[in-house]
């Protein structure tokens, strides 16, 4: 070790796993944002909890800069190590640690990967409901880090409602022990709130206990061709009255464009402007009967064109691929990202002033909407026009986040719906939250975290 401060580091935890080469540090550097240059000091990979407590009280010690690290399959630069910190990487913390039967209850090391949260669920005959597309590959630390959401919040909530209990090791190193899987506990603040969606600002989650539910009814996923932007949010109301809603998601042509050239087979013949996946229970007959009458209403009146419903396992997941494989096939372009949310009633008034907003701003450019329309979650993909500079497409269209940022403060919306303010979004956060609220978020940091080291620069600066 040629820096004194990781030969000091190793010192005073025999046994840690330390990285420098020049790959490990490119590589557990950045996220999926792609903006920035990694340029962390190193990558530590702690075992167990004492090691995690060691480093925080290194870091305060050297004042160096820590940034929590699972998947890093964020979208917002939360986990972005670019100014010589430490990143402290979970992944070796990856374990289940038990399931109680009776508080059906799943303890976990945050490093754990989502998709290895479900399997383990089911082993138990229940399952763990946050679902989105990254599970393959992100870890539950992360989802807790930025209270992530998915394909499934319609019906389940976000990560938040899943969460029983929480270890958390302060930015000063100490552990608390949150909410320990009680379902009711009126004992005072729930600090646990304060930590999931924290984004790694106020410490770090070294176990998690996940509350676990009964396997849903088997269900069926619809695949809807809109004729118009307007009818989506019709439809939506026309479906969620009729049917149990497991999902209900959507997405433009331009999408459906870029998901089929990545290899998504294209469902209709005919070309449409806007889809919708609906997944959503069909137990019997009756459920089944019910599904066919919503799709009835919505083509007599108009709002929809064509329609399929999937007969299969391989069917359902075949539709499913059209609107989870969108991200992916958008990748090589580096697009700029928004992930934006209102409430579901402020929806259509938003949406039509959104749409001429950016058809405004973004003449001739390729500008790819989806997202999980059931929570008022939209995700409005920009890509850069061939040519043109990565920072300046990045400048532009900062310039045209500013005036959604404006739309979303009128209609009382936020500028991260689900993927976190991070780097990306920061400079608009004052558009999302009051001034004095983002006084007590710097207070209450100050106070887990006084030195500052935790994910400094990430939600907001001090
Ligand atoms: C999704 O809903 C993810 O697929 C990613 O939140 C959204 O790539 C995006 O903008
Ligand atoms: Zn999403």
């Amino acid at each position: 070790m040629n820096d004194p401060r990781l030969q000091r580091l190793c010192d005073a935890i025999p046994g840690l796993r330390l990285l420098t080469d020049p790959a490990d540090l490119e590589h557990y550097g950045r996220d999926w944002t792609r903006r920035w240059n990694p340029a962390p000091l190193a990558i530590a990979l702690p075992v167990d909890t004492a090691q995690v407590q060691a480093i925080v009280r290194w870091a305060n010690d050297e004042r160096v800069a820590l940034v929590p690290s699972g998947g890093r399959t964020g979208l917002s630069g939360g986990a972005v190590a670019a100014n010589g910190e430490l990143v402290l990487s979970l992944e070796r913390m990856n374990r289940v640690l038990g399931f109680d039967p009776i508080d059906r209850t799943l303890t976990v090391q945050p490093g754990i990967v989502l998709e290895a949260v479900h399997n383990a669920a089911r082993e138990q005959g229940l399952v763990y409901p946050v679902d989105f597309g990254a599970r393959g590959s992100c870890s539950i630390g992360g989802n807790i880090a930025t209270n992530a959401g998915g394909i499934r919040v319609i019906r389940y909530g976000n990560t938040r409602n899943w969460i029983a209990g929480l270890k958390f090791v302060t930015g000063t190193g100490e552990l608390l022990d949150l909410n320990r899987g009680l379902i009711k506990n009126a004992s005072g603040y729930d600090l646990r709130h304060l930590v999931i969606g924290s984004e790694g600002t106020l410490g770090i989650v070294v176990e998690a206990t996940l509350s676990l539910t009964d396997a849903p009814p088997p269900t069926q996923v619809m695949l809807l061709a809109l004729p118009s932007f307007e009818a989506l949010m019709q439809v939506f109301a026309a479906f969620r009255e009729r049917l149990v809603l497991e999902a209900f998601e959507f997405f433009t042509d331009r999408a459906l464009e870029h998901v089929t050239a990545h290899g998504a087979q294209r469902p209709f013949e005919e070309a449409h402007p806007y889809f919708v996946v609906a997944e959503f229970a069909a137990a019997d007959e009756l459920q089944q009967a019910a599904a066919l009458a919503a799709f009835e209403y919505c083509v007599e009146n108009g709002l929809v064109g064509d329609g399929v419903i999937s007969q299969s396992d391989a069917q359902a997941a075949q539709l499913w691929r059209l609107r989870e494989g969108i991200t992916e096939s958008l990748a090589r372009y580096k697009p700029y990202k928004n992930d934006i949310s209102v409430r579901v009633s402020a929806m259509p008034a938003f949406l039509a002033e959104t749409q001429a907003l950016l058809t405004r701003e973004y003449p001739g450019v390729d500008v790819i909407w989806f997202g999980h329309i059931g929570d008022g979650n939209l995700h409005i993909n920009v890509l850069p026009p061939e040519g043109l500079d990565a920072q300046l497409f990045v400048e532009q269209c900062e310039r045209v986040t500013d005036l959604l940022s404006d739309a979303l403060a009128r209609h009382g919306g936020s500028i991260s719906a689900e993927h976190g303010i991070g780097l990306v979004k920061k400079p608009y956060l004052l558009g999302s939250r009051s001034a004095e609220e983002v006084a007590l978020m710097r207070g209450i940091k100050r106070v887990l975290d006084p030195n500052g080291v935790m994910n400094p620069g990430k939600v907001f600066d001090l």
